[in-house]
């Protein structure tokens, strides 16, 4: 027989795991679609105010780390590299906003500047190297040497030096994207100052 208050702490206890378990769980669970609308991020998330042009623009980009021949590049010595044009190419944030739209711009692959600097192998093993962009106020982006040396996206990785005609003044001198990225903001590093090759030890 269970008496009253029995009954009464049973179902106390039986609230108590309940409110534990269940609530710690849906709330840990990510709806894409409320979280989009938590935190919007549309292109006014992304302001590039002239005061952080000035600040952070870099007319010299440094190949440097692991690698034979450290360079210093300007838009000019990417000019006498093999200059390739693109279309149209859209910067889409993490969050699906549409940043910039419909660039046409004209740039040098990544790979040919890379070739150029010589990643120091020791051996056709020596392949686990990663490469950092990385821009003045600190942004970076990461790829991986097999990413870009045996993978088609080293076909699409490029140091961009000019937009829908112009040279780029408000972003940098120089922008570094990857036109087959699925979001392609995330590895679109304005400012960019330096390309670092590390060693995976
Ligand atoms: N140097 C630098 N690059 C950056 C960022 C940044 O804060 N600093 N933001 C990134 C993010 S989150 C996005 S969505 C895109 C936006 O690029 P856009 O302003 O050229 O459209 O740039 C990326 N590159
Ligand atoms: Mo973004």
């Amino acid at each position: 027989m269970i008496n009253k208050s029995a009954l009464i702490a049973l179902l106390f206890a039986g609230f108590l795991i309940y409110s534990c378990n269940y609530p710690v769980k849906s709330e840990s669970k990510i709806k894409p679609k409320e979280a989009s609308t938590d935190m919007p991020e549309n292109v006014n998330d992304h302001p590039v105010t002239k005061e952080d042009s000035a600040k952070w623009v870099s007319t010299t980009l440094t190949v440097m780390g692991d690698v034979q021949f450290p360079l210093s590049l300007t838009v000019d010595s990417l000019k006498k590299m093999s200059v390739i044009g693109l279309d149209s190419f859209n910067v889409v944030c993490q969050s699906g906003a549409v940043t910039s739209g419909n660039i046409r711009s004209r740039g040098v692959l990544l790979k040919e500047i890379l070739e150029k600097a010589l990643i120091r192998q020791t051996n056709h093993q020596d392949r686990n190297f990663y490469i950092v962009a990385r821009a003045s106020d600190g942004y970076k982006a990461t790829f991986s040497w097999a990413e870009l040396f045996n993978n088609p996206t080293g076909e699409n990785v490029y140091v961009i030096f000019e937009e829908n005609g112009q040279p780029i003044i408000n972003k940098g001198a120089m922008i570094l994207n990857c036109t087959n990225d699925i979001k392609t903001g995330p590895r679109h590093v304005i400012w960019l100052k330096s390309i670092e090759v590390k060693r995976v030890d």
